[in-house]
C-alpha cells in the first residue's frame, strides 16, 4: 500500500506514534509511507527506501497576519496523492490534520480520484483543544467525515462522543511500543555516575506543560526523600520549565533534582530509572509511561484519561487521584521497597509487552483495508 501520514514533526507523543508507525509500515511490512509535514520527523533519522518525506512550504505574504498551514497542507497533499498515487491518507491529531485531508479528499474527487480518509485521535485535539468553541464544529465535522476513525484508548474513545454528536464508528487502537529500543540496556555506570551511594532513581519525562502536572512530580519527590535517599531526573522540555526549576529551589530539594532538557536516546535513562512519575492532569493514554513500562521501570501516576488502561494499580505501579501527591509518594515509598520492587518491574514489562509494535501496527493496516473498501 502506498500511504499518506499527515503529523506533528516535533516532540509530542501524536508525532512520536506517527513516525513510529510509519516507520514499522515501511521496514517491517513493506508498505510504501509518505510523510506530509512541515519539518522532518523528530524519530525520523535515517534512511529507508520505502519511507518518504514531504515538506509543506508555509508561504508567507505582507497581507497574512497569520500564515494559512491549513491550505499549503492540503495542497502538498492533493499533490502527493497524485504525483505517488497514494491508496490513504492517515491524518494523525485531528486539527487541523483531519479538516485538511478533508478538504483534500474533496479536491481530489473532482479529479476522478478516490482517496480514502482515517484520522486518528490522539487526546488533546479532542479533551483540550478540539473541544474549544474556535474549532469544534470543523473537529466534529472532519472526524465524521472520515472513512475510519481510531483513537488510542477506550477513555478518549468516550470522550470523543461525549464532546462531539458523532454518528462515526470509533475504533480503539493503543499506543505502542518498540521492545527493540526500548528495554532494559546495561547501563549500570550511569546509575553509579547519577546515584553513587545506591540510591533510588525517580523520572519524569514530559513536555512540561501545564497538562502534565510536573510540579506534582517534585512535591512526589520531596516528600519520598524525606524517607528514603533518592534522585530525580526531568527529563524534556517545555513552557513550565522555569517555573519548574524555581519550584525545585523552593522545596530545597535542587541538590537530587536534574533537569536534562530534551534527552534524545531516552530509553538509557530509563534503564536505570527504578519509577516513573507521570501526575498528569490529562493523558488519553500515556505513551511516555508506556516506554518507561518497558524499560521494566514501574509507574505512579494519576488515574487520568486512558492511563488506567495502560498502568494497572497493584501490578504495573500505582494510581492516585489526580493532584493527590500525599497518596503518590505513600506509593512511590511502596513500589521502592526493596521487598515490592522485582515485582513491579517484572510485570511492568509483561504489560508493555501486549504493547508491542509488532503486535499494534497491524492493526493500522486492517484499517487502512477498511477505509478503502468504504469509500
Ligand atoms: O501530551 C503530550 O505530551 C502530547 C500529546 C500529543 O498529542 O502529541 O500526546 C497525546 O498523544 C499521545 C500519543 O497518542 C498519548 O500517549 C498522550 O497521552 C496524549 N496526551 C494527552 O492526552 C495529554
Amino acid at each position: 500500500m502506498k500511504i499518506g501520514i499527515i503529523c506533528y514533526p516535533t516532540y509530542g507523543g501524536s508525532g512520536v506514534v506517527a513516525t513510529e508507525l510509519g516507520k514499522c509500515l515501511a521496514s517491517q511490512l513493506g508498505h510504501e509511507v509518505h510523510f506530509i509535514t512541515y519539518e522532518q520527523p523528530t524519530r525520523l533519522n535515517f534512511f529507508d527506501e520505502n519511507i518518504y518525506y514531504h515538506k509543506v512550504d508555509i508561504r508567507t505574504y505582507p497581507l497574512f497576519k497569520y500564515p494559512p498551514y491549513e491550505l499549503a497542507l492540503t495542497s502538498k497533499m492533493v499533490e502527493v496523492a497524485q504525483a505517488e498515487n497514494l491508496d490513504v491518507l492517515h491524518a494523525h491529531y485531528a486539527i487541523p490534520h483531519a479538516s485538511a485531508a478533508y478538504t483534500a479528499k474533496q479536491i481530489l474527487a473532482k479529479k476522478g480520484i478516490n482517496m480514502p480518509v482515517v484520522t486518528t485521535l490522539h487526546g488533546t485535539d479532542v479533551t483540550l483543544v478540539g473541544k474549544d468553541e474556535t474549532f469544534g464544529p470543523v473537529v466534529s465535522f472532519s472526524i465524521d467525515e472520515s472513512d475510519c476513525v481510531t483513537s488510542v484508548s477506550e477513555s478518549l474513545k468516550a470522550e470523543t462522543y461525549e464532546y462531539f454528536d458523532l454518528t462515526t464508528d470509533i475504533k480503539v487502537i493503543p499506543n505502542f511500543v518498540d521492545l527493540s529500543r526500548f528495554n532494559k540496556h546495561k547501563k549500570d555506570h550511569f546509575k553509579t555516575a547519577i546515584c553513587p551511594d545506591g540510591e533510588k532513581l525517580l523520572v519524569h519525562v514530559s513536555n512540561m506543560r501545564e497538562v502534565k502536572r510536573a510540579d506534582d512530580a517534585l512535591e512526589v519527590f520531596k516528600r519520598v526523600r524525606e524517607k528514603i535517599p533518592c534522585k530525580l531526573l526531568m527529563v524534556g522540555d517545555g513552557p513550565e520549565r522555569v517555573k519548574l526549576e524555581e519550584k525545585c529551589a523552593e522545596l530545597r530539594t535542587c541538590a537530587d533534582v536534574r533537569f536534562l532538557g530534551k534527552i534524545a536516546e531516552v530509553e538509557e535513562i530509563l534503564s536505570v530509572a527504578d519509577l516513573y512519575l507521570m501526575p498528569s492532569e490529562k493523558e488519553s493514554f500515556g505513551l511516555a509511561a508506556l516506554e518507561a513500562m518497558a524499560c521494566q521501570v514501574p509507574v505512579v501516576s494519576s488515574n487520568a484519561g486512558g492511563i488506567p488502561e495502560v498502568n494497572i494499580h497493584g501490578l504495573t505501579g500505582m494510581m492516585s487521584e489526580i493532584g493527590d501527591v500525599e497518596d503518590m509518594a505513600k506509593n512511590a515509598l511502596h513500589i521502592l521497597d526493596d521487598k515490592n520492587l522485582p515485582y513491579y518491574k517484572e510485570n511492568a514489562l509483561t504489560q508493555a509487552q501486549q504493547f508491542s509494535i509488532e503486535k499494534v501496527c497491524p492493526l493500522y493496516v486492517d484499517v487502512y483495508e477498511e477505509a478503502i473498501k468504504k469509500s
